[in-house]
Order: structure tokens, then C-alpha cells, then sequence
């Protein structure tokens, strides 16, 4: 109890203020103005959602999916509401090939790369795990293994412009719950992989930024539907995600949290697991790390 009060307490008072007032710059929509831009499942959902609020900011837009007539429709919508430039390349990204080229072609469209936002899943549908592997190895390839591919091909144009890559999570990459193991798991894998590496560039001074976005229950139609007569929970609208996904990635946030439940930061923050891993940090040569 003694060394609660006099140790941990007190840690915990200087991370929770440092948490508060780092997040407290101020977001203009002019931070995104001329930007360059990738989004990834543009188009629909939120992905569709992000691509307009970032149109109306006057960034410059490369989408992708894999539905080409749906694409179209989403860039023109974005040229009308103001976007600087808006292009789009199908594909799916269970091919890895075609997640490596993809960022070169949208890289090349655009003359470099300011944000990477990574927001596909592969479809997933509500149900108990007994066997389905094809649906463990898709969410795994699809939902993380690609995220992998597409932010290494990226690295190298976001070193150039100090840019930002901004990974789309869930509640589910941060706590338990039924029908959705294989999402589940991908989304968890996102938060060991992203987060690991956010350390290392941390140690190694490369500045690119990365924003783990954990949302909760989101509106967007294919939400619904796979919750219908499920899932007896409020979803939050779509739009507001989409933006406040897009402030924390600005703002270079760590982490966006955005649930119905103000309770939801709080709970999954986990001060806990942050104090560890900057201790941890510290038994390790940094110079060691720098020259490899
Ligand atoms: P959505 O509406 O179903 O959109 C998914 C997007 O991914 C579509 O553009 C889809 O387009 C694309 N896509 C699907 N399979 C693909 C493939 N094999 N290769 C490339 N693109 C593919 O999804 P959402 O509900 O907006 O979710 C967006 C993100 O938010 C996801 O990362 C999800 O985990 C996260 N999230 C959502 C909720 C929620 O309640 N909605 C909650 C927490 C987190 P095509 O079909 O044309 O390829
Ligand atoms: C069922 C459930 C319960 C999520 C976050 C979540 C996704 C999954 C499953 C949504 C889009 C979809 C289809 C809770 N949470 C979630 N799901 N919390 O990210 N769900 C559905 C709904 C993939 O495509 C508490």
C-alpha cells in the first residue's frame, strides 16, 4: 500500500496529465490542406466517410477497393467537395503483389506521400469458431498481413515528408468478445505489430507518426447488418468517426478512441501496460539499435 501511495500513484498522476494536455492541440482542417493522401476500403463505410471529410479539407486522394464501379463514384464525389486531386486503383488486398504496387502507382500519381490511412477488412460475419481456418488465414492476410506490406512499400515516401500512417482498429483488437475471433485476432495483431514498431521509430528517430484507432460499434451498413438481431447495441454515426479518426492522425495521437461509451478510453488505455513498456525501453542499448 506504502509503495502504491509513494510510486505508483504518483506515475500514474503524471501520465494521465501528460495524456490529457498532449492531446490538447488544437485540430485545424487546414493540416490536411494539399496533404497526399491514401485510403484504403474507400469505398464504402467509413472509409467512404473519410475520403469526403478529407475531400472538403483540399487533400489529394488516391482510394482504394475492390469494387471499381463504386470507386469511381466515391473519387467524383470527392473532385465536387473540393478534393485537390482524386484518383483510384482497384484491387484486392489478399494479394500481396498487388498492395506493393499499389502504393508505387498511388505515390507516383500524387509525387510522394504525406498519410497512409489503413482501413480494409476482409467480410466477416457473426458466428462461433469451430473450423474455419480460411476465414483465420483471410482475416490474418487481409486485416493485418497487408497493413504489414502496404506500410513497408510506404515508408520510404512517409520518411520524406514526415508523414503519418493510421491504422483503423476496433474495441475487438482490445478486449474479448463472442462471434468475431478471426477479426479478433487480426485486430490484435494490428495493436502488437503497429505499436512495436511505433517504438522503433521512437528509438531510431525516424519521424513518421502512427495513429491506432480503436472504435466501437460504427453505423456503416455492413455493421448493421451483421449485428442485426445479434447485437442489442447503439452504433455511433459514421461520419463523426471518420473525422475524429482524421484529427487524431493530424494531431499525430498515439491512439484515437471513439465509442458511444466515455468510459471506453479509460478502460482499454491500460496506463498499466504503458508504464512497462517505457521501462522495459530502458534496459535496451539504443545505440545498439541505431546502427543496425
Ligand atoms: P465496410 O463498410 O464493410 O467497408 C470495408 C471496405 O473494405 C470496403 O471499401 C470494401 O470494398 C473493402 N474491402 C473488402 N474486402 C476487401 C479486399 N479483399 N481487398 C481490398 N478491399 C476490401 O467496413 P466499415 O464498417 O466501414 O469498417 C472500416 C474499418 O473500421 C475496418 O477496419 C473495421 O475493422 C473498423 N471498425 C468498424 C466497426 C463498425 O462497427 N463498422 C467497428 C470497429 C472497427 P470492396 O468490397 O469493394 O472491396
Ligand atoms: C460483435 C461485436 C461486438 C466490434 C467492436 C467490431 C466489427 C466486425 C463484426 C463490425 C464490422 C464488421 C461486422 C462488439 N464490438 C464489435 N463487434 N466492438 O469492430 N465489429 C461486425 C461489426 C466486422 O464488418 C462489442
Amino acid at each position: 500500500m506504502a509503495f502504491m501511495k509513494k510510486y505508483l500513484l504518483p506515475i500514474l498522476g503524471v501520465f494521465l496529465a501528460y495524456h490529457y494536455y498532449s492531446a490538447n492541440e488544437e485540430f485545424r482542417p487546414e493540416m490536411l490542406q494539399g496533404k497526399k493522401v491514401i485510403v484504403t476500403g474507400a469505398s464504402k463505410g467509413i472509409g467512404e466517410a473519410m475520403a469526403y471529410q478529407l475531400a472538403k479539407m483540399g487533400a489529394h486522394l488516391v482510394v482504394t477497393a475492390r469494387s471499381k464501379e463504386t470507386l469511381k463514384k466515391v473519387v467524383s464525389h470527392c473532385l465536387e467537395l473540393g478534393a485537390a486531386s482524386a484518383h483510384y486503383i482497384a484491387g484486392t488486398m489478399e494479394n500481396m503483389t498487388f498492395a506493393e504496387q499499389f502504393v508505387a502507382k498511388a505515390g507516383k500519381l500524387m509525387g510522394g506521400l504525406d498519410m497512409l490511412i489503413l482501413n480494409h477488412i476482409t467480410n466477416t460475419s457473426l458466428t462461433l469458431f469451430s473450423d474455419d481456418i480460411h476465414l483465420v488465414r483471410r482475416s490474418m492476410e487481409v486485416n493485418f498481413l497487408s497493413y504489414v506490406v502496404l506500410s513497408a512499400a510506404a515508408l520510404p515516401m512517409l520518411k520524406q515528408s514526415n508523414g503519418s500512417i493510421v491504422v483503423v482498429s476496433s474495441k475487438a483488437g482490445k478486449m474479448a468478445n463472442p462471434l468475431i475471433a478471426p477479426y479478433s485476432a487480426s485486430k490484435f495483431a494490428l495493436d502488437g505489430f503497429f505499436s512495436s514498431i511505433r517504438k522503433e521509430y521512437s528509438v531510431t528517430n525516424v519521424n513518421v507518426s502512427i495513429t491506432l484507432c480503436i472504435l466501437g460499434l460504427i453505423n456503416t451498413d455492413t455493421a448493421m447488418k451483421a449485428v442485426d438481431g445479434i447485437l442489442n447495441m447503439d452504433a455511433s454515426p459514421k461520419e463523426e468517426c471518420a473525422l475524429e479518426i482524421i484529427k487524431g492522425a493530424a494531431l499525430r495521437q498515439d491512439e484515437v478512441y471513439y465509442d458511444n461509451s466515455i468510459w471506453t478510453a479509460l478502460l482499454l488505455g491500460n496506463p498499466g501496460r504503458k508504464i512497462l513498456e517505457s521501462i522495459t525501453l530502458r534496459y535496451y542499448n539504443v545505440d545498439k539499435l541505431i546502427k543496425n
